[in-house]
This record gives C-alpha cells, sequence and structure tokens, in this order.
C-alpha cells in the first residue's frame, strides 16, 4: 500500500486539518501518516483557538515516525510557527523526502490567522525550493507575491513569479470564470483544470484539495494528473456536502 504523510493542525470538526487529510488518503486508497503541528478550538462556525505542540515534540513526532516509515508523498498544511517550517525542511533533506505538497494557509474560512509573523517567509524561503506542488487560493496567491488577482491575466503572472520561488507546479485555485471554476495550473506552461462552479461556503475544501494530490502523487501519477483527479474528487464531496453544525457546511470525503 502506498503511504502519505500530512504534516498539519488538528480541526476537531473533522472537515479541514489533518483529520480531513486522513480520510482523503483513505479515499484514494493510500495509508495515511500524520504529525500535528498544532492544536485547535473550532467548529463549523469558526476558529476560537490555535495551541502550537511543543518544538521537541514536534521533532520528536516526525524523527521517531520517518526513522520507521517511509511516506510516498507529503503534505504540508497549517503550521503555525516558523520554528515547524525550517524544522521540516532539514527533515526533508535529512530523509531525502520526495513528492511534497504545500498548501500555504493562511487564514482560516472564518477569518482567524493561522500563521504567526513571518511564517509565510520562511515557508517561501526553505519549503517551497523543496517542493514538487504548491496549492495556494487566489487570496494567498496574493499574499505570497504582493499582487492583486483580479482576472486571468494577473492570476497566470501571480504563478509565474510563485513558480520562481522554487516549486515544480504551482496550482493556483478558486478562481472563476463565469459559470466554470478555474484552477490554473503553472509548470513552466499553463494548463487549466476546470470543474463546474458550485455555490455555497464548505469548510476545508483547501486541505482536502492538496491532500487529494499528495495522494495521487503517491499512488505514481503525474503532478499534471494528480491535480486533474484531485479536481474531480472535491467536485463530487461539494455535491454531497452536508451541515452537521449551525455553519459551514463540511466536504463529503
Ligand atoms: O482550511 C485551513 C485549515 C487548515 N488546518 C486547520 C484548520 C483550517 C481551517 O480552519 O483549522 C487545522
Amino acid at each position: 500500500m502506498k503511504i502519505a504523510l500530512t504534516i498539519a493542525g488538528s480541526d476537531p470538526t473533522g472537515g479541514a486539518g489533518l483529520q480531513a487529510d486522513l480520510k482523503v488518503f483513505r479515499s484514494f486508497d493510500v495509508h495515511g501518516l500524520s504529525v500535528v503541528s498544532a492544536i485547535t478550538a473550532q467548529n463549523t462556525e469558526g476558529v476560537d483557538f490555535v495551541l502550537p505542540v511543543e518544538r521537541d515534540f514536534f521533532e520528536k513526532q516526525l524523527h521517531t515516525l520517518l526513522s520507521d516509515i517511509r511516506p510516498d508523498a507529503i503534505k504540508i498544511g497549517m503550521l503555525y510557527s516558523n520554528w515547524a517550517v525550517e524544522l521540516i525542511a532539514d527533515v526533508i533533506k535529512e530523509y531525502s523526502l520526495v513528492n511534497l505538497v504545500i498548501d500555504p494557509v493562511t487564514v482560516s474560512s472564518s477569518g482567524k490567522s493561522l500563521v504567526t509573523n513571518g511564517t509565510l517567509d520562511v515557508l517561501r524561503e526553505k519549503l517551497f525550493p523543496l517542493s514538487k506542488v504548491i496549492t495556494p487560493n487566489i487570496y494567498e496567491a496574493s499574499v505570497l507575491t504582493g499582487i492583486t488577482i483580479e482576472d486571468k491575466k494577473s492570476m497566470e503572472e501571480v504563478a509565474k513569479i510563485l513558480k520562481n520561488m522554487g516549486p515544480e507546479v504551482v496550482v493556483i485555485t478558486g478562481g472563476h470564470l463565469d459559470e466554470i471554476a478555474l484552477d490554473l495550473y503553472y509548470d513552466g506552461e499553463f494548463h487549466d483544470v476546470e470543474g463546474e462552479k458550485i455555490k455555497g461556503e464548505y469548510h476545508g475544501t483547501g486541505c482536502a484539495f492538496s491532500a487529494a494530490v499528495t495522494a495521487s502523487l503517491a499512488l505514481g501519477h503525474t503532478s499534471l494528473e494528480s491535480v486533474r483527479r484531485a479536481k474531480e474528487f472535491i467536485n463530487k464531496a461539494i455535491k454531497k456536502a452536508y451541515h452537521p453544525g449551525k455553519g459551514m457546511g463540511l466536504l463529503y470525503i
């Protein structure tokens, strides 16, 4: 069985974070490993509180796991702390790990910051050059480059700048063109990854998308094929989304 590791925060609703990632891995018939960077108090209405795990304990989780099991692909979700980014960069090199997918999480859908000061800068400097695919949404791509995305042209410009930061592939998610949901894929050439636009607000779509890309890479698919499979998976999951709480809908994953 192929193996994928998520390094992410815990979301008690199961809609985002490592709980969602593990469910997505399972849906792709990939064994899931998880290392937790932070725990959160949240529900479907929003994130109340974030508590990072202690640095030494975070490092212990990584070494204890990776000295035993080698993942075929790795997803980086919410890390919260700058030191967590640096530790992961060291670990990736030490264990020669491949197929790194980065979801550069910045804020929750409810607006709570999921990074501390400077985390995105360290992520860009230390981890982007080691990554296979980065999956910012339009907002995250704008924050990372300082350029506001207003149309397809500026989306392409931002994708080029992000690619120069080191990843093999940039996927900017969440673009809209009329009734089409457009993700932009850039690996030196542009590919549109189109899907149906589905109305409504759902929690954890970014997490589930990047986890699906990771699972598909673990299975040996190319980056483009993995992104297409992930998009299809998310579209189906949104169509069957449900509302277990008072707030946002959760994906059927
Ligand atoms: O969707 C981004 C995200 C990632 N990881 C955790 C989260 C959230 C959003 O709330 O809670 C743990």
